[in-house]
């Protein structure tokens, strides 16, 4: 389905006034305010082809109606979001769920929508149906060589789709692990694994980016053989400059110090890239935002130190990508809240006074500190948010226009109300 600019248009002509006494009060209480919203303006997020469709648990999946059934009509929807709020211009694919047929005519199709492709992503953490060999003991870890090949060479078949598509990443998340004590030998499981990654690594066009996704348990409920950032810091370090740590907000136990982690990884030039989520327990995969904002914030505050003392560029020198699924959302609907939610915060941690801050730090004010940084939490920044919107042609109120017009209704009609998305 494609939206038309007039509708738009349209939505933010109703909306102008009230935009226009917020943004200029906001105007008058922050200084730099220019430089913020080009910077908001150049933000984009990728979203995951498995948020597209409801996700389900392992007790049920209670699809909606007018979900994608095919690649391409994922990419619309994409597509959709971006004319929408224009900070999602890219699709995350994970193979085998979204295979291109003909990587020709879906590139083309990305042209004409306006989308591009990100990080490409490996399964090896199902048995797909044609397979020959088993994972349910793992893939890269494995006991059995012919095993850790069948998972290697699918890695190398997902670089493969990603090269034919402009891709330039692949995000390896391995399911690897040990339920049981006993089960594993945690010395050959590692070794096993990196000597798999390092064939993967050798595979990897000369501009590409490999990124190593930790997560502490799930479905591995003993040992995870990628388990917390330092296991995925050691395969990145052995494996070379192009290999990166990637951080799942979900993949944590709880009450880990996710800000401390992502500025220690920063100063070791090892964090590629980044999954968006929130969750109250585990991996919850739940919108962005929507438990613990004040932490999304912390960790976009070290980011963005942490980028700018590298003097990094904030939109294109990390992956940036949502990675959420649920049950209970309209998934477009969800896709927008976390996508505004992660703008808010990196507009926030764009206005913290870092001098003073760091002159706070220095005197060990620590009152001060504190008062710096919920300073910037507590300043109500959507407005900057909806003119960078606003100034690249997307909707002040993206949600609102999205129900407003009825465009899940006219998806349901398009593609009917049994079709199911692939995915989890
Ligand atoms: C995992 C992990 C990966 C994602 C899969 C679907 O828990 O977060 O990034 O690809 O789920
Ligand atoms: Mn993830
Ligand atoms: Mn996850």
């Amino acid at each position: 389905m494609k939206l038309d600019q007039d509708i738009i248009d349209k939505h933010n002509q109703n909306l102008l006034v009230k935009h226009q006494e917020r943004i200029d009060f906001i105007k008058n209480q922050l200084p730099n305010v220019e430089s913020i919203i080009s910077k908001l303006i150049d933000f984009n997020v990728a979203i995951p082809s498995w948020a597209l469709g409801t996700g389900g648990t392992r007790f049920a999946r209670f699809s909606g109606a007018g979900e994608p059934g095919t690649l391409e009509e994922k990419m619309e929807d994409v597509a959709l979001l971006h004319k929408l709020n224009n900070s999602s211009g890219a699709i995350s694919l994970h193979i085998p769920w979204d295979i291109p047929q003909d990587h020709f005519v879906i590139k083309q199709l990305a042209r004409e929508l306006n989308i591009n492709f990100d990080a490409v992503n490996s399964n090896t953490f199902q048995d797909q149906q044609d397979q020959a060999l088993s994972y349910k003991f793992g893939s890269l870890q494995h006991v059995d060589k012919a095993v850790r090949k069948q998972a290697i060479d699918h890695n190398i078949e997902v670089i493969k789709h990603g090269e034919a598509l402009g891709s330039k990443s692949i995000t390896v998340w391995l399911s690897d692990g040990s339920c049981f004590p006993g089960q594993l030998n945690f010395r050959k499981a590692f070794q096993n694994t990196l000597e798999g990654l390092k064939e993967i690594y050798s595979a990897l066009p000369s501009d590409w980016k490999m990124f190593v996704e930790y997560k502490a348990y799930e479905p591995n409920f003993y040992s995870m053989t990628v388990g917390d950032w330092g296991q995925s810091l050691l395969y990145a370090n052995k494996l070379g400059p192009k290999a990166y740590t990637l951080v799942d907000l979900g993949h944590h136990l709880p009450n880990a110090n996710i800000e401390q982690i992502v500025s220690l990884l920063l100063m070791e030039e090892k964090l590629g890239g980044f999954h968006f989520n929130d969750s109250k327990y585990g991996d919850d995969d739940l919108t962005v935002g929507s438990i613990k904002p004040y932490q999304l914030f912390l960790i976009f505050n070290e980011l963005i130190e942490g980028m700018d003392a590298r003097s990094m560029n904030h939109a294109s020198d990390l992956g940036w990508m949502i990675d959420a699924s649920h049950n209970v959302k309209d998934p477009l609907e969800d896709l927008l809240q976390s996508v505004e939610a992660i703008m808010i915060s990196y507009a926030q941690a764009l206005i913290v006074d870092r001098k003073s801050l760091s002159e706070a730090q220095n005197n060990n004010d620590v009152v001060r500190a504190q008062e710096i940084l919920q300073d910037a939490f507590r300043t109500d920044v959507r407005s900057l948010v909806a003119e960078a919107r606003l100034r690249s042609g997307a909707a002040i109120d993206p949600l609102s226009l999205y129900r407003a017009n009825e465009i899940r209704m006219k998806l349901v009609s398009e593609r009917g109300s049994s079709r199911k998305a692939t995915g989890l």
